[in-house]
């Protein structure tokens, strides 16, 4: 039976893989840490302790405490966040990764942390980018993410850790809401046109960038944990996306649900310059390929999705 730490659970990505996880494998057996303690499903539904993943010693004194067999390190600074305080986001998103992979490989731990498609840059190809082509960001979170890969590939080649990854795309969802990303405008979006019928985005019309719905992202890291290794010619990080789009594409579904709805812009140099560095669109091929990864949500399929959960969750 898999025995699961994850860190950062209390983040975007946290507060729903928790519960998934616990609805497959059992509460008892995902142990749920952040840095923070708050009222949520996520502290009272399972195991939870509080983590500070610079803490190397509290880390591997949790992951021994729980005889955990796997470790899921999500704790990180988000895009715009890590290019707002470079240096600290480099002694927590590097610091907090290598602390998680040695305790894994201390305890000979299966692995995972997402990576994100802020790992290529501006001489990346854009469209359909590949799995394996050229990486040089040039943010501080997309050097991370490639350092990050590429130290994760290393504990695979060089200690026999079963580490695995994702890009991520800008993930949607109506739980937690993103904190310091660049993509998050595609989820402010859904909150302001319940709210005010309006929004403001700081991303440019024209501007595209793949993303996904957060039950896609969460199924994706199950599938892919779950996944015969001898399967796997990738690890570190597999490419994943369910749709790509502009704002104006999102603004044009919302009206189809909220015909009043207005969208303005004010452009925010600093996160249109990390957008314009990201690609227009990845390629998923080796995904599907070789652990057979589905997005089922598409931005119509999302939207519907998204405006039925937040009018419930905000009246
Ligand atoms: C960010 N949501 O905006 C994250 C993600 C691809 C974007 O990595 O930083």
């Amino acid at each position: 039976m898999k025995k699961i730490l994850v860190t950062g659970a209390l983040g975007q990505i946290g507060s729903e893989l928790i519960g998934k996880l616990r609805g497959i494998y059992g509460a008892e057996n995902v142990i749920a840490t952040d840095i923070r303690k708050v009222e949520s499903d996520v502290v009272t539904n399972g195991p939870f302790e509080l983590l500070d993943v610079m803490d190397d010693k509290a880390m591997f004194s949790i992951a021994k405490k729980y005889e955990v067999d796997t470790v899921m390190h999500l704790a990180a600074l988000l895009s715009a966040t890590a290019e707002a305080k470079p240096l600290l986001a480099w002694n927590l998103n590097m610091g907090g990764l290598v602390n998680a992979l040695e305790v894994s490989r201390e305890l000979n731990c299966q692995f995972f942390t997402p990576s994100s498609i802020g790992a290529f840059g501006p001489a990346t190809p854009k469209d359909s980018t590949p799995q394996d082509t050229i990486q040089r960001p040039t943010t501080m979170y997309g050097v991370n993410k490639v350092a990050g890969e590429l130290l994760c590939d290393y504990y695979f080649h060089k200690f026999g850790l079963d580490t695995r990854g994702l890009r991520f795309p800008g993930l949607i969802s109506y739980v937690a809401p993103p904190g310091g990303g660049t993509t998050d405008y595609a989820v402010e979006i859904y909150y302001e046109a319940i709210k005010e019928g309006k929004y403001t985005s700081y991303i440019d019309k024209g501007t595209y960038m793949d993303m996904m719905y957060m039950p896609d992202a969460l199924q994706a890291i199950v599938s892919l944990m779950e996944a015969d290794p001898a399967n796997l010619k990738h690890r570190n990080s597999f490419n994943v996306t369910a749709m790509s789009f502009e704002p104006e594409q999102i603004a044009a579904e919302i009206r189809k649900h909220i015909p009043s709805f207005e969208m303005s812009y004010n452009v925010d140099p600093v996160r249109q310059g990390i957008a314009n560095s990201w690609p227009n669109s990845i390629d998923a091929t080796c995904a599907m390929e070789e652990w057979g990864f589905k997005a089922e949500y598409d931005l119509e399929k999302m939207t519907k999705d998204m405006l039925e959960k937040l009018k419930q969750k905000l009246s």
